[in-house]
């Protein structure tokens, strides 16, 4: 039951109207001097926070309301005897709810260049009580936004009931750390602006934060900085152990994600190379060498400079072998120690590991990177001037609903291949095909403007094992060229997803090549 609220608002919308509400059903306001003044004006009864604190506004109004009557009356547990008899002690009578928005910032950096206009626009005490209601939700309302005065006015004429009341405390106490969280980013990054501090400074995004700058960007000429989800779980790249090499550039860390993303996929030993945070090469196989070899032996020219990943400990074995090659980053679950010795002798490679969690580190990842509460993490790309968000392309496809559209069905080697190269594909950058043979690929073409442009690159890189190869395509075929290409090299057999107007036709050139085809309904762009 709502008692007694303290309000302090400087967007007054809808103030009047909760105020109202309350007050006639026998809440007792108080208020900070300018709201109390408001609402006394409409003929609201409110107390003016002067009254428990013995204190004008001091200091211009930087001081109104941090106060023990004040706070003390927020932050208190009814529901324990000592902070009860404290508060009787020392007359203070708590409150159940409070209301409040912070001064203008942001509007004062949008009206003014001047930092003192800025600095006094800077909220400290309403901060506090945002902040001490919130960390007392389990006993107090706060409410930080006007558009959720309603559904306060809702919950009290609706005589909510007390599950429907903690409900919404629990709700609105989230959004009130939101809500302070962004307020001081911006003032981090105003502040920062103001003094020619960082470009990328440690508030870019609110609730990240910087592990490194980076000595540059993609190019030289441009400025880079890491940062980290601070709920990141120990599967995430940014906590991976680096056991050698020098520090990871801004192209090293994109990589290396491209890289163990797609390994983590896999049950079976998988080891793949990237480049340009395309595949170049990827295997499976009943060894983690195997898959390394099958990988390699996709592209040996492109995997030059690039980053390999496997699903399986680095095997000494496996370090010898990649030992001879120019790599730039090698990533494992773990190492063994005489796979580390060995590498040990090159220097340049960078070296990286899942971390010890709980003194046990893990030989396998698993197939997605959860949040440490098991979440997904969501990607995120700047756009001008905004931030667009999804969640990742992580969910497998259901084999159930894949359907052959063909005459001829695949035969059970093709698949195999088949759903090989469709768990490739996805992570190779549009237009993406992918020629494959049974646990490798033999050819892929990546980020073309037309699907046949990717289909040709693929089948030249392919060469003579484009001959009864299968195709993977990220997305549908809008002609039959595509199918006419790849039958002439001699694949065998096609997984997409359909759906263009021109299926039709698409299905009948592969019939006519007498190819099989299977459709998946599930598209994969990436760009
Ligand atoms: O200058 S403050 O940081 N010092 C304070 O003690 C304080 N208490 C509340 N600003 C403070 N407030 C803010 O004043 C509130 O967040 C609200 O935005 C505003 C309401 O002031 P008034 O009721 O006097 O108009």
């Amino acid at each position: 039951m709502i008692q007694r609220a303290f309000l302090s608002v400087s967007d007054r919308t809808g103030l009047l109207a909760l105020a109202e509400r309350l007050s006639r059903r026998g809440v007792e306001l108080v208020a900070s001097s300018g709201t109390a003044a408001h609402l006394q004006a409409a003929g609201i009864p409110a107390t003016d926070v002067e009254a428990l604190t013995g204190y004008p506004p001091l200091l211009g109004g930087r001081l109104k309301t941090l106060h023990p009557a004040v706070h003390g009356a927020i932050l208190a547990r009814p529901d324990d005897p000592v902070h009860r008899a404290e508060l009787e002690g020392h007359g203070i009578r708590p409150f159940q709810l409070v209301v409040v928005n912070l001064y203008p910032f942001r509007e004062a950096l949008e009206r003014s260049r001047d930092l003192a206009a800025w600095v006094e626009e800077i909220d400290v005490g309403g901060v506090a009580l945002i902040r001490a209601a919130a960390k007392n939700h389990a006993h107090v309302l706060v409410v930080v936004d006007p558009a959720d005065y309603p559904a306060v006015i809702e919950a009290l004429e609706g005589e909510a009931d007390e599950a429907a009341w903690a409900e919404l405390r629990r709700r609105f106490a989230v959004k009130a750390f939101r809500r302070t969280a962004f307020y001081d980013a911006l003032i981090a990054r105003a502040l920062a602006h103001a003094y020619g501090l960082e470009a990328l400074p440690d508030v870019w995004v609110a609730a990240y934060e910087r592990v490194a700058a980076l000595r540059y960007g993609e190019n030289p000429h441009q400025e880079a900085a890491y940062y980290r989800d601070p709920l990141a779980g120990p599967e995430a790249l940014v906590r991976f152990v680096q056991h050698q090499g020098k520090a990871l550039s801004y192209n090293n860390i994109q990589d290396a994600q491209a890289a163990l993303a797609l390994v983590r996929r896999f049950e079976a030993p998988a080891a793949v190379a990237v480049k340009h945070m395309n595949p170049c090469g990827a295997g499976v196989g009943e060894t983690v060498e195997e898959a390394f070899e099958r990988a390699y032996a996709a592209d040996p020219v492109s995997i030059f400079g690039g980053i390999v990943a496997v699903n399986r400990p680095l095997s000494a074995a496996l370090a010898d072998r990649l030992k001879g090659l120019f790599l730039e980053v090698i990533v494992a679950p773990s190492a063994e120690p005489e796979a580390l010795r060995i590498l040990a002798a090159k220097k340049n490679v960078r070296v990286l590991t899942l971390p010890e969690e709980g003194g046990v580190r893990p030989a396998a990842f698993s197939r997605t990177a959860p949040d440490r509460f098991g979440a997904l993490v969501p990607e995120a790309v700047t756009t001008s001037g905004g931030l667009l968000v999804q969640t990742p392309d992580a969910g497998d496809d259901d084999p159930a609903a894949f359907r052959v559209v063909t005459r001829r069905a695949p035969t059970e080697a093709e698949w195999r291949a088949l759903r090989f190269a469709w768990e490739v594909v996805r992570f190779v950058k549009s237009n993406a095909i992918v020629l494959a043979r049974e646990g490798m690929t033999v050819g892929i073409g990546a980020g073309q403007m037309s699907r046949v442009g990717a289909v040709k690159i693929a089948v030249q890189a392919a060469g003579e094992r484009a001959r009864g190869a299968v195709m993977a395509s990220d997305a549908f075929f809008p002609m039959p060229d595509s199918i006419e290409v790849a039958a002439a090299a001699g694949v065998t057999a096609v997984i997409h997803p359909g759906g263009s107007i021109r299926d039709d036709e698409v299905i009948a050139a592969a019939d006519r090549a007498g190819m099989a085809m299977v459709v998946t309904g599930v598209r994969h762009f990436r760009h």
